[in-house]
C-alpha cells in the first residue's frame, strides 16, 4: 500500500501524539549495536534532544565530527483506546538513513535525510503498555548519497566525511517524530490542480484512500463559509469569485476532506491550500497569468548549537527579516526544507523553488571555486552513479513531489545543484530526471537546476532540460575579486551576451551570487571580505542583471551566514549571508532594501 505522506494533523478521527524531547543516543563506530541488542534499548546511552542535529552540542572534536553508525530512542506508551486503527511513526526526517526498530523488531529503512517517511507498527504494538522505539542512523557519504561526497578513514579506524558540498553535515533526528492514528479505512493522499477563469477558479482534485467508501470534499474560505464542495474522489471544485494565493498576498482556503459511510464519517483530512497557477511562457515566470519577478535568497536550515533541527522561531524571525528586506522568495538550498517552512511560505505568499538533495554531483571538496578553473571530475561516468545514484534520486523526487505538490509556495523544482553538467554522460541521467518531475507533477511546475561556474552556454550539455535557467556565478568573488572586479563585469556581461545570442526564449534567474563578508569588518577604500566590498560586489551584479530583459530573478548567496566544514576556504563558516547567522543585518541588508522597495513584483513584464 502506498506510504501516506500527508502532514500530521488531530481531526475528529486521527489522533496525533508528539514523541520530540530527550532520547537516549549512542555512537556505534564498531557497528555492534544490533548485535548487542541496541534495538531493545541502548545501554550505557547519553541524552540527546530530538529535533536537534546531534553535532554541536559536544564538546569535544571527535563527538561533533563523528561519522558512521549511531542510535537513538525512546519509549512510548499507545493507549488501549486507539485499538482498531492505524498506529504510525512518523519521521519528519532521519539524516541521512535510518532503520526503525519497535519493541526489538526491524520494521523500516530509509534513504535520504530530509523527507519524511512513515512506518506502519499496528503488528508490533504493545496496547497500554510501554513500547520501545530505536533508530539506527548513518552520516556516511558517498557518490551514490543526496548530497554526495566521500567517507575517509583514519589509520586508527575513525572516519571522517568529507562533503562535496558547502554546509557542515549535519545529522540526527533533525525534525520532529510522532506517532499518528489513523482509521482502519483511511485517506492516504490527495492532490490539486488549480485553473483560473474570470474572477473564478476550478480546482480539480483526486482522493486517494484504502477503501471503497465515499468521498466527499468541501472548501470553506478563511471567514469560514463554503465555497465550494464535490463529491467523489475526483471532481472538480468550481468556486466563483474566488481570491487567489498571490505573492505576499496569500489567501488560503480550508479543504475538508472525508471518507463516510451515509453519515457517518469514517476518516477525515484538513489543509489549507492557496489557488493559483504557474507557469513559463516565454522569458516570463508567471503566477496566476502575471510576470513575477524574483527577489531573494538561497538560504540554509542552520542556526546555532541545533545546528539544521527544526526552530520554528528561527524560520520565524527569517521570514520577518526576509518580509523587513523586500524579497518575496528562495531556495530551499540544497535540500528539502521542513514542512513548518513550506506552510510559512504558504501564509506569507512568498515564492519557493523547492530543491531536492542532489547537490555535490561534482567530485571535489572545493567544487564551488575549482569550478570557475574548469577542472572537470567525469562524476557521471561512474557505473554507480548511473545506477545507486540515480535510483536514490528518483525515491527522492517521489517522495519530494509528494511531500510538497499541494503547496501554493512551491513554484519550481530545483532538481540538482551544481552538477557537472560538461559531460554527455550527464545527459542521460538529466533525461530521466527531468521527465520523472514532469511526469509525477499534476501542476506541470516549472523544472530547473543550478548551474555551477563552469557550465557555460558552450560547454554545458544539459540546460535546455530547464523551464527556467538557474545560474549561480561569482564573477567579482571565485573568479576577478577586489580591485579586478571591472574584468569580472567584462567577464559576466561577455557570458551573458553569449546566452543572449542562443535565443533560448526562457527566463533566468540567478540563484546565486555573493561575497564572503565579515561583519563589522569595514575598509576604505574597500577590500575584499569587508561590508564595503559586499555592496561594491552587489552593486555591479545588478547592473549586470537590470541590462538583461530575460533575467528574471535574484536569489543572493546567502540569505545569512552559515556553518560548513572547516578549512582554508572557510572562516567558521561561510559569511556570504546578507545577515549574520544570528540574524542581524549586514550593510549590504539596508542596500539590499533600498534595491526591493523600488522592484516591483512584475519588474521587467
Ligand atoms: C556554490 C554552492 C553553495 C556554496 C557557494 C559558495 O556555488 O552552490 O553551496 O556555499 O557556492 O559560497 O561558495
Amino acid at each position: 500500500m502506498k506510504q501516506s505522506m500527508l502532514y500530521p494533523r488531530t481531526t475528529r478521527t486521527r489522533r496525533v501524539a508528539d514523541l520530540c524531547g530527550m532520547w537516549d543516543f549512542r555512537f556505534d563506530p564498531q557497528g555492534c549495536g544490533e548485535s548487542e541488542g541496541w534495538q531493545n534499548g541502548i545501554p550505557d546511552a547519553l541524552k540527546m534532544v530530538v529535533p536537534a542535529s546531534f553535532n554541536d552540542f559536544f564538546t569535544d572534536k571527535q563527538s561533533r565530527e563523528y561519522t558512521g553508525d549511531f542510535w537513538y530512542s525512546t519509549k512510548f506508551i499507545v493507549p488501549a483506546e486507539w485499538k482498531g486503527g492505524h498506529v504510525d511513526l512518523r519521521f519528519d526526517a532521519a539524516t541521512h538513513r535510518a532503520d526503525v526498530f519497535v519493541n526489538g523488531r526491524k520494521l523500516a529503512f530509509h534513504e535520504g535525510g530530509f523527507l519524511p517517511f512513515t512506518v506502519r507498527i499496528d503488528d508490533a504494538v504493545k496496547w497500554n503498555e510501554e513500547n520501545i522505539v530505536s533508530v539506527r542512523l548513518n552520516n556516511e557519504l558517498s557518490h551514490q548519497t543526496l548530497p554526495a561526497g566521500t567517507t575517509r578513514t583514519f589509520s586508527d579506524g575513525t572516519k571522517i566525511s568529507k562533503p562535496y558540498f558547502d554546509f557542515f553535515n549535519y545529522a540526527g533526528l533533525q525534525r520532529p517524530v510522532r506517532l499518528v492514528v489513523t482509521p482502519q479505512e483511511e485517506i492516504l493522499d490527495f492532490t490539486v490542480n488549480h485553473k483560473i477563469s474570470g474572477a473564478g477558479a476550478q480546482t480539480d482534485y483526486e482522493v486517494e484512500t484504502s477503501g471503497n467508501h465515499d468521498v466527499h470534499v468541501s472548501v470553506f474560505d478563511e471567514d469560514g463559509n463554503l465555497a465550494a464542495e464535490c463529491d467523489g474522489k475526483r471532481g472538480a471544485l468550481k468556486i466563483d469569485n474566488a481570491r487567489l494565493w498571490n505573492v505576499l498576498d496569500a489567501y488560503l482556503y480550508t479543504f475538508c476532506i472525508t471518507i463516510h459511510d451515509g453519515g457517518e464519517i469514517i476518516d477525515e483530512y484538513i489543509e489549507q491550500i492557496g489557488i493559483r497557477t504557474v507557469e513559463v511562457r516565454g522569458t516570463d515566470i508567471l503566477v496566476n497569468g502575471k510576470s513575477v519577478y524574483l527577489k531573494g535568497f538561497g538560504k540554509h536550515e542552520d542556526f546555532f548549537v541545533r545546528g539544521r533541527g527544526l526552530d520554528l522561531a528561527v524560520a520565524k524571525r527569517d521570514f520577518e527579516l526576509m518580509k523587513w528586506i523586500g524579497a518575496n522568495s528562495f531556495r530551499t538550498s540544497h535540500y528539502p526544507y521542513s514542512e513548518e517552512i513550506l506552510q510559512m511560505a504558504d501564509r506569507e505568499g512568498f515564492l519557493v523553488i523547492d530543491e531536492i538533495a542532489a547537490v555535490g554531483f561534482f567530485a571535489s571538496i572545493l567544487n564551488f571555486m575549482e569550478a570557475s578553473t574548469g577542472k572537470t571530475s567525469a562524476f557521471f561516468d561512474d557505473e554507480a552513479v548511473q545506477t545507486k545514484t540515480k535510483e536514490n534520486h528518483k525515491a527522492a523526487l517521489r517522495e519530494l513531489i509528494q511531500r510538497d505538490k499541494n503547496h501554493a509556495c512551491v513554484i519550481a523544482w530545483s532538481l540538482l545543484n551544481e552538477p557537472e553538467t560538461t559531460n554527455e554522460a550527464a545527459v542521460p541521467y538529466f533525461h530521466e530526471i527531468f521527465s520523472l518531475a514532469h511526469e509525477l507533477d499534476v501542476q506541470k511546475r516549472p523544472r530547473t537546476f543550478a548551474l555551477i561556474m563552469n557550465s557555460m552556454p558552450d560547454t554545458c550539455k544539459c540546460y535546455s532540460f530547464c523551464d527556467f535557467i538557474s545560474l549561480n556565478r561569482y564573477y567579482g568573488w571565485y573568479m576577478s575579486g577586489g580591485y579586478e572586479i571591472r574584468d569580472a563585469k567584462e567577464k559576466f556581461i561577455a557570458e551573458m551576451n553569449a546566452w543572449r545570442d542562443l535565443k533560448l526564449d526562457k527566463p533566468f534567474i540567478f540563484t546565486e551570487f555573493g561575497a564572503d563578508t565579515a561583519a563589522g569588518m569595514h575598509k576604505l577604500p574597500s577590500v575584499m571580505w569587508s561590508e564595503e566590498y559586499q555592496e561594491e560586489y552587489l552593486k555591479m551584479q545588478f547592473e549586470v542583471f537590470d541590462s538583461y530583459d530575460f533575467v528574471k530573478g535574484e536569489q543572493i548567496w546567502n540569505f545569512a551566514d552559515f556553518q560548513t566544514v572547516e578549512g582554508i576556504m572557510r572562516v567558521d563558516g561561510n559569511k556570504k549571508g546578507v545577515f549574520t547567522r544570528d540574524r542581524q543585518p549586514k550593510a549590504a541588508a539596508y542596500m539590499l532594501r533600498r534595491r526591493w522597495e523600488n522592484l516591483k513584483t512584475d519588474y521587467k513584464s
